[in-house]
């Protein structure tokens, strides 16, 4: 089950929670707010395939494919890694279902803080195009991810500042600061 938390200060280790001390959590509502979108895919094999091309279908996500995340399977693993972590936009949704290992996905909400959504098996993620955001890691250091896209995928990450970006500015249209 998926849960999310506004981090900490700290800039140590970027694979450990970073949770406030008490801990600040954020509801589902919340993300969605942030026109993050959350869904659970069932743990039956079956029943997950019926889910996910539902999903797909209404969606209209005609690309899929996998990626896994660890030093054996990621070329260029540290590299790769570095470059999700950066801050960083895409001009179109990104949808993450996992189906193995864990990791974290950060977006930034409207005051600009960050909001750490924890990822594990059967949890599936679409952050919407034009929102600031990252990835990483945790300390097991392995995930698996399919990927889904409208058309041929372009997984070219803009880095902050990428304000004047059409998809940036979109974003900050339909989601205002005081919706
Ligand atoms: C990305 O674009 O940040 C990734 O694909 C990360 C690995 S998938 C959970
Ligand atoms: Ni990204």
């Amino acid at each position: 089950m998926v849960r999310a938390w506004f981090m900490d200060d700290s800039s140590e280790d970027q694979r450990q929670p970073h949770m406030t001390d008490p801990p600040q959590f954020v509801s589902l509502d919340d993300l969605k707010k942030l026109g993050v979108l959350y869904f659970e895919i069932d743990s039956d094999p079956k029943k997950a395939e019926d889910q996910v091309n539902k999903l797909r279908k209404d969606r209209g996500y005609t690309y899929q494919d996998m990626i896994t995340c660890s030093k054996d399977k990621l070329p260029n693993y540290e590299e790769k890694l570095k470059v999700f972590f950066e801050e960083h936009l895409h001009t179109d949704e990104e949808i993450r279902y996992i189906t193995e290992g864990s990791g974290y996905f950060d977006v930034r909400d409207k005051n600009d803080k960050w909001i750490r959504i924890e990822l594990v098996p059967n949890d599936l993620l679409i952050l919407p195009a034009g929102i600031y955001h990252r990835f990483t890691l945790d300390d097991k250091n392995y995930i698996q991810a399919h990927r889904f896209f409208v058309g041929e995928p372009v997984w070219t990450p803009h880095n902050r500042p990428a304000d004047d970006m059409e998809a940036r500015q979109s974003y900050v249209k339909n989601f205002p600061v005081s919706g």
